[in-house]
């Protein structure tokens, strides 16, 4: 394991209510080279010096701790038992200092989660043996945790991305299908009202001819970026289905507001006012198809989306630049 850690990096807090043992400890630890030390007199001030409980402004990252076990008020057992109990705490190891009276609890100790135990009086070379030993561990531990939370995170990244399409930013028509069928069977159980919009740009092949593939994907992004400002409820989706083709998929919503939304979107792809010298307007338009209905009356999910499908040829026959239903 690597060790680009230095002894002085490492943050220890001290807990004994003997100021010999408590200067003792630090003396020893401070010759060691280990002078990033932390004292504490009672439980109440290691509480506070750990922030547990989050009252304090205090930085609970420490290393390692010293926990003398007989001290009064809340004894050294006490204190780990609330320590190790602190989600945020848990994984600084503990060593109990612990004098000859307190042999008996020592099971306890271990009970409540310390890691190892250092008899009083303290031997030099015992206490930076076994401090060196469970920052050792920590460290260990530390960079496992670092590299599983980076794994999580590269998972997390790469499912997002490959629910994403690479051109235009909304979702894929692989998270499409996820999100209809779930949304489809969920309407079912629910007896619930759902709605589809199928939208394609309007004599976009013409588009791509007289201005060139790369305004063609420019004007695909800035028109999938507009459906996304007209969607507002979370459970809403956008995604491309395909071509110069996009599908939204409205769960809860009738056919009046899947047509107010429809209409929006036709409206609002307009308003880009983007050049189309082939279009019958001089601008580029959409055409949208909507459907809506109960999967509850239905026999399939395909039902829903061809009924939009239709609904969106008739609205390319009746003219283009229009919604039907
Ligand atoms: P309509 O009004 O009937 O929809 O006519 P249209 O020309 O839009 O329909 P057609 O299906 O004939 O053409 C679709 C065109 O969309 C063909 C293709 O060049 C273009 N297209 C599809 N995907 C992309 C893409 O990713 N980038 C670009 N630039 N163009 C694309
Ligand atoms: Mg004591
Ligand atoms: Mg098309
Ligand atoms: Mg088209």
């Amino acid at each position: 394991m690597t060790n680009f850690q230095t002894r002085e990096s490492k943050r220890i807090l001290i807990v004994d209510d003997s100021d010999t043992a408590r200067m003792l400890l630090e003396t020893i630890l401070r010759q060691a080279g280990y002078t990033n030390l932390v004292m504490a007199r009672v439980a109440k001030e290691a509480f506070q010096a750990l922030d547990l409980g989050g009252s304090t402004q205090s930085d609970p990252d420490f290393d390692c701790i010293l926990m003398d076990i007989t001290m009064p008020g809340v004894d050294g057992i006490e204190a780990t038992r609330r320590i190790k109990d602190d989600p945020l705490l848990k994984d600084i190891p503990v060593i109990m200092v612990t004098a000859s009276e307190d042999e008996a609890n020592l099971e306890k100790a271990f009970e409540v989660g310390a890691t190892d135990y250092i008899n009083k009086p303290v031997r030099q070379i015992e206490l930076i043996a076994r401090v060196g030993s469970v920052l050792r561990l920590k460290q260990e531990m530390d960079i496992r945790k670092a590299r599983e939370q980076e794994l999580e995170n590269l998972t997390r990244t790469f499912q997002e991305l490959s629910n994403l399409d690479g051109l235009t930013g909304v979702a894929n028509r692989r998270r499409f299908d996820d999100v209809y069928d779930k949304e489809w069977r969920s309407a079912k159980r629910d007896g619930a009202v759902m709605s589809v919009l199928m939208l394609d740009i309007d004599i976009f092949k013409a588009y791509n001819d007289r201005y060139g593939h790369l305004k063609g994907d420019s004007c695909l992004t800035r028109v999938a970026q507009c459906l996304k400002r007209e969607v507002k409820r979370p459970r809403d989706l956008v995604a491309r289905y395909g071509g110069e083709e996009f599908v939204l998929v409205l769960p809860e919503t009738d056919a009046a507001g899947a047509m107010r939304i429809a209409e929006n979107i036709r409206e609002r792809v307009r308003e880009l006012g983007i050049e189309h010298q082939d279009s019958a307007t001089g601008i580029v338009s959409v055409s949208l198809g909507a459907a809506t209905g109960r999967p509850s009356e239905m026999s399939s999910p395909a039902d829903l989306l061809s009924s939009s499908d239709k609904a969106l040829y008739r609205a390319k026959l009746e003219g283009r630049d229009r919604v039907c239903m």
